[in-house]
């Protein structure tokens, strides 16, 4: 190894390595033998993109529906791990994902934590999940929050399975050492507000006069219907330029701040034209992909090497910080798609690059 080096050099790094050595003990170490890694010239992140083909996930999520009951799982969630940190529970450094499975006349019982998750109903209709005493029946394509702190449960009157995207800001929480969680004393909460209350008071841009938001700093919607997501897209595809990059994208909102539904996530669905072939771009968010209707191909090139991944309905992709991407549609496709951007955003760190 030191074949190639000056004698000096040898020495030199010899009297290096010996105090290294002997100042170990007390927890100290070189900064100038690492400080490379600590300030990388640009982003180069340890994940890798990944895709999880629905047909492939399906079989095992309703396996894991034989093997465990929901109450005894508590959540029983297949996790989408990231291939490069297999174990940490977690899709990309900041972000988790996972697929929820809940049978008919299934529970999963009420708690809460600090960490904030989102639903993205991908498959059935007719389960529900209550939030703050409020339930919401989820439908294929339908946004959910379940906002810091607020008690949730999920369960399924329906006559069949229910499955959806979980997307937590776990690994972040863990990294800041921040999370609780409480169990609720009973398994089912109380319900004590209509359905559709509470979009009936913020989600049509109004608001109550006096009552305070009940979410905090999350959106008081915690349900957004697919039916408005989708017919706002087809609008604008037909009445709107198309962006080169996104096609017709746009961002889920706080209806109280204009800001993203809760303060670690962000949340987009986006219209992919017929014949949609997008130019290449790079953000500092990793992205996480639920293919929702139609097929299409995303192009991903990084550090790591060149991907290509081939997308229908129900599958599911990651696309890790500042790795190219770039979309494309023969038949049209709607994408919806998570990321911590607005952590990012708020820290002053966040960056894309859209290349010509
Ligand atoms: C959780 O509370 C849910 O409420 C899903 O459905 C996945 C993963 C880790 C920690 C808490 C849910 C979760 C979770």
């Amino acid at each position: 190894m030191n074949a190639a080096l000056p004698p000096d050099a040898v020495a030199a790094q010899a009297v290096r390595q010996v105090l290294y050595d002997d100042m170990s003990p007390l927890n100290l170490a070189p900064l100038w033998e690492v400080l490379h890694n600590l300030v990388p010239l640009q982003p180069n992140s340890p994940c890798v993109p990944a895709l999880w083909k629905y047909e492939q996930v399906r079989p095992f999520l309703l396996r894991a529906g034989d093997a465990i009951t929901a109450e005894e799982a508590v959540r029983r969630v297949l996790i989408l791990e990231n291939p490069a940190l297999r174990g940490k529970s977690c899709i990309t450094q900041s972000l988790y994902a996972g697929l929820q499975l809940i049978r008919p006349g299934e529970v999963a019982p009420a708690h809460r934590h600090t960490q904030s998750a989102l639903r993205f109903i991908v498959e059935g209709s007719g389960a529900y999940t209550a939030v703050d005493g409020e339930r919401t029946t989820m439908r294929p394509g339908d946004f959910i929050t379940t906002p810091s702190w607020t008690f949730h449960d999920h369960g399924n009157d329906a006559d069949v399975p229910v499955i959806w995207l979980d997307g937590l800001d776990l690994p972040l929480v863990a990294h800041l050492d921040a999370g609780f969680a409480e169990t609720a004393s009973a398994k089912t909460q109380f319900v004590s507000k209509a359905e559709g209350s509470s979009f009936a008071r913020y989600g049509h841009n109004m608001a109550p006069v006096r009552e305070a938001n009940a979410m905090g700093r999350s959106s008081p919607i915690f349900s957004y219907p697919y039916e408005r997501s989708r017919e706002a897209l087809h609008q604008l595809e037909r009445d709107a330029p198309v962006d080169a990059w996104d096609g017709v994208k746009l961002r889920y909102i706080n209806p109280l701040t204009g800001g993203s539904p809760m303060p670690t996530m962000a949340t987009f669905m986006q219209r992919l034209p017929a014949g949609f072939d997008g130019k290449a771009y790079r953000q500092t968010d990793g992205a996480i992909f639920s293919v929702v209707e139609g097929s299409g191909t995303a192009y991903i090139e990084s550090h790591h090497g060149k991907q290509t991944f081939a997308f229908s309905p129900r599958d599911h992709f990651v696309v890790p910080s500042w790795q190219t991407l770039r979309l494309e549609s023969n038949s049209g496709c709607v994408l919806f798609s998570f990321s911590d951007r607005p952590v990012q955003q708020a820290l002053g760190l966040h960056r894309e690059e859209r290349l010509a």
